[in-house]
């Protein structure tokens, strides 16, 4: 009697083991087809197309991180950023360090301008936004294989003096400062520095249209037929005093800034909204343009940025990140190193 209730109690325990095992696979192998289908429909939005079914399966291994590590960021609530699964979804930490890579050695090179015209600034308005006043183009994207955020860091800002100048906004060619600017081993795709690209702007007698000299994301042989039809032209550039937030706000006041930015950071890649606060670096890797301030719904201050990476980038392309930090360096560095055009 008492073995048979044994042998009851233990069949029924394995039963509903099975049971909770074909569950549990079950909730699985659902979960692993939403993922999978998930992986499809981003493919799908990116334009992604892998080579074969081998790298396809490893992407998509990748991916299902990158998707739990941002939602489970987003679901831990209490930050005032977001996370999102952007292009950048289906690379590793080590692929995605290797697109932006500025060569950093080579900005210690670079003297700074001993001048600084707005460093007697006293009066700057409590927020600004310098999209509000036409002074910037539309979100660009350089694209995943060519390291030129240089070159749109640089473009930015000129666009941004020009229309302050002028009052007329041109969007202007980041591809023939890829193919054309050689100034201090500027290298197209693979690295450049902003200061020298203002230095090719002032000795080209400015720079082509973007619709005359469009982008392509390669390095090209320069197009001298092209490139002598100038819109833009500028007299110089002025570095902003390093570490120091408040000359960089006195800057900004008075027209877009180009900075460089440690974005190897995560929460950096995948930054989908709010202002970015908490973990970020101070190593270089990322030239991004400044192009206003403000005070966000809970009283944290911030810097408005524009980026290079598409519109599916964060918000609609620019993120907010967080000022008046108490490193002097600023976040993600940016007071480290900002400089701008003068027209
Ligand atoms: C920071 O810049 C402001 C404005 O140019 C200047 O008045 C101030 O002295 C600077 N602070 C430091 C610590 O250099
Ligand atoms: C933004 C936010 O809500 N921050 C809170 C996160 O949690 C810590 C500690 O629990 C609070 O001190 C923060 O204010």
């Amino acid at each position: 009697m008492a073995s048979e209730n044994l042998f009851h109690c233990t069949s029924l325990a394995l039963l509903l083991l099975f049971g909770f095992w074909a569950f549990s696979a079950n909730t699985r192998t659902l979960e692993d087809a939403s993922m999978h289908e998930r992986h499809e429909q981003w493919m799908a939005q990116h334009g992604k197309v892998y080579k074969d079914h081998h790298e396809k399966e490893l992407r998509y291994k990748i991916f299902q991180q990158n998707v739990k590590g941002i939602e489970g960021f987003n679901n831990a609530g209490n930050k005032s950023h977001k996370l999102g699964v952007n292009q950048f979804a289906d690379l590793t930490e080590e692929e995605f360090k290797a697109i932006n890579k500025l060569k950093g050695y080579m900005w210690s090179k670079i003297s700074r301008t001993s001048t600084f015209k707005y460093e007697h600034v006293t009066k700057v308005p409590a927020t600004l936004d310098w999209r509000q006043k036409g002074a910037v183009t539309p979100i660009k994207s350089q694209g995943l294989k060519c390291g030129s955020c240089w070159a749109f860091a640089a473009v930015a800002a000129t666009e941004g003096i020009t229309k302050l100048t002028t009052g007329e906004l041109i969007s202007l060619s980041e591809q023939e400062l890829i193919d054309c600017d050689t100034n201090g081993d500027n290298g197209g795709c693979k690295w450049g520095i902003i200061q020298e690209a203002f230095k090719f702007i002032v000795q080209n007698k400015g720079l082509a249209t973007e619709a005359s000299y469009p982008y392509q994301a390669v390095d090209g042989t320069c197009n001298a037929k092209v490139e002598s039809k100038h819109v833009a032209s500028i007299k110089g550039y002025e570095d902003v005093p390093a570490n120091n937030e408040t000359a960089l706000l006195n800057a900004v006041a008075n027209q877009p800034v180009s900075v460089l930015v440690d974005s190897s950071d995560y929460d950096f890649r995948f930054y989908s909204s709010g202002v970015l606060s908490g973990s970020c670096g101070t190593t270089f890797d990322h030239a991004v343009t400044v192009v206003g301030y403000g005070v966000s719904d809970d009283g944290t201050k911030y810097w408005l940025i524009k980026n290079s990476w598409g519109v599916y980038w964060g918000e609609q392309g620019y993120i907010r990140i967080k000022r008046d930090v108490a490193a002097k360096e600023g976040m993600c560095g940016i007071a480290m190193q900002a400089s701008y055009p003068i027209a």
